[in-house]
């Protein structure tokens, strides 16, 4: 039996300089930087890959981007529109994947292995999550995948942009050794000093420092964690946060189903426990959401909001076949899940207002 686990870490591309080239289409790949001002104090949040070839980098000073690129394009931030981006990312990722621990507005850990505990489905997976973020919101995303976080962090910063980087369980140590030490998370501008002082320019020659040579470098508790995620070892677990913005279904089913019959029974079944927990809640949805995810992990879902609530497992089951219908409608085949959830909650039985 296969028990160990799989994470992936997302990260999008040059997340804010990539929502203004989605939203300024004139601007796209040319020389942009999001920040301040270059004539004030401002400072470089984020720059494009066009702008990073000329050296521009985050925290640089706006200034000395416009040294370095005369030609580049200055957008000042827009958080609340990057805030709804990253909202957007983030719900299609869970639709992939429900696992999610998300870190912060453009990166976080997904338990690949909740969906399919073969670590051998992990790269289509990921590769899955790719295209849904990219189909959803036009965004790019690089994924590390690994039986570890520090391991798939580091692994979806190698090959950025739109990377995917998967480093098979045993791996770890080897995959880490020949990097750099600042590429691995928790060594600081101080740490890394102390360390490329002493030779240990690479992960794998912290990895090897016996004890006496750890402590003298970087002491306590500290200089254990990170010699133990230089070896690949980091027994953090997800911190993963379900919203309960919907009740719902699904089923992965042990052999692909293409037959339609039967998949309206299943949808039908799922129907009847929705239905028995809005009912505990005293409560209506409005909408109703139908899912499907096809041999090749890809998902897709569709929605129909009623001007109404309902709460009865026939109506439910009503809408989310049809609902199926229409999913399958440009792509029928064989699905390896369905899923139905409800959404828009209301309390039920609402006197109408006399
Ligand atoms: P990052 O993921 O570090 O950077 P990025 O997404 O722009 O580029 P990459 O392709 O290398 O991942 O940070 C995410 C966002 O956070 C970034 O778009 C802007 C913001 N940010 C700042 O505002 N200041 C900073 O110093 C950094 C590093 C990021
Ligand atoms: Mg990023």
């Amino acid at each position: 039996m296969v028990s160990s686990i799989v994470i992936a870490h997302l990260d999008l591309d040059a997340f804010f300089a990539a929502v203004e080239e989605l939203e300024h289409p004139e601007l796209r790949g040319k020389p942009l930087v999001v920040g301040g001002d270059p004539k004030g104090r401002g400072v470089v949040a984020t720059a494009n890959y066009a702008a990073r070839r000329f050296g521009i980098r985050s925290a640089m000073s706006s200034a000395e981007a416009l040294r370095r690129c005369p030609a580049v394009v200055f957008v000042p931030p827009h958080m609340a529109l990057y805030v709804e981006y990253s909202r957007a990312v983030w719900r299609t990722v869970r639709e992939v994947v429900p696992v999610v621990e998300q870190v912060g507005i453009d990166e976080g850990y997904l338990e690949l292995t909740s969906v399919d505990p073969d670590p051998r489905k992990a790269r289509a997976l990921a590769e899955a999550v790719q295209a849904a973020v990219r189909a959803s919101t036009s965004l790019s995303c690089s994924l590390g995948v690994a039986s570890c976080k520090v391991v798939a962090k580091v692994a979806s910063d190698r090959r950025k942009p739109g990377g995917l980087t998967v480093v098979p369980p045993g791996k770890e140590a080897a995959f880490l050794a020949p990097l750099d030490v600042r590429a691995l998370p928790g060594i600081g501008p101080r740490a890394e000093e102390r360390l490329l002082a002493s030779g240990i320019t690479t992960v794998g020659a912290l990895a090897a420092l016996d004890d006496d040579a750890l402590r003298g470098l970087i002491g306590g508790k500290v200089g254990a964690m990170l010699r133990d995620r230089a070896r690949g070892i980091d027994p953090r677990p997800l911190e993963t946060s379900v919203e309960r913005i919907s009740i719902g279904h699904e089923e992965t089913f042990e052999r692909d189903i293409t037959d339609r019959a039967v998949l309206y029974a299943e949808l039908r079944r799922m129907s009847a426990r929705v239905a028995v927990r809005l009912a505990t809640r005293g409560d209506a949805a409005r909408t109703v959401t139908t899912k499907v995810r096809y041999p090749d992990f890809s998902i897709r879902s569709r929605s129909v909001t009623l001007p109404a609530g309902i709460d009865s497992a026939d109506e439910i089951a009503e809408h989310a076949c049809s609902l199926l219908d229409r999913a399958l409608g440009d792509r029928p085949g064989a699905l390896r899940l369905v899923g139905v959830s409800v959404s828009s909650l209301e309390p039920f039985r609402q006197l109408p207002l006399a």
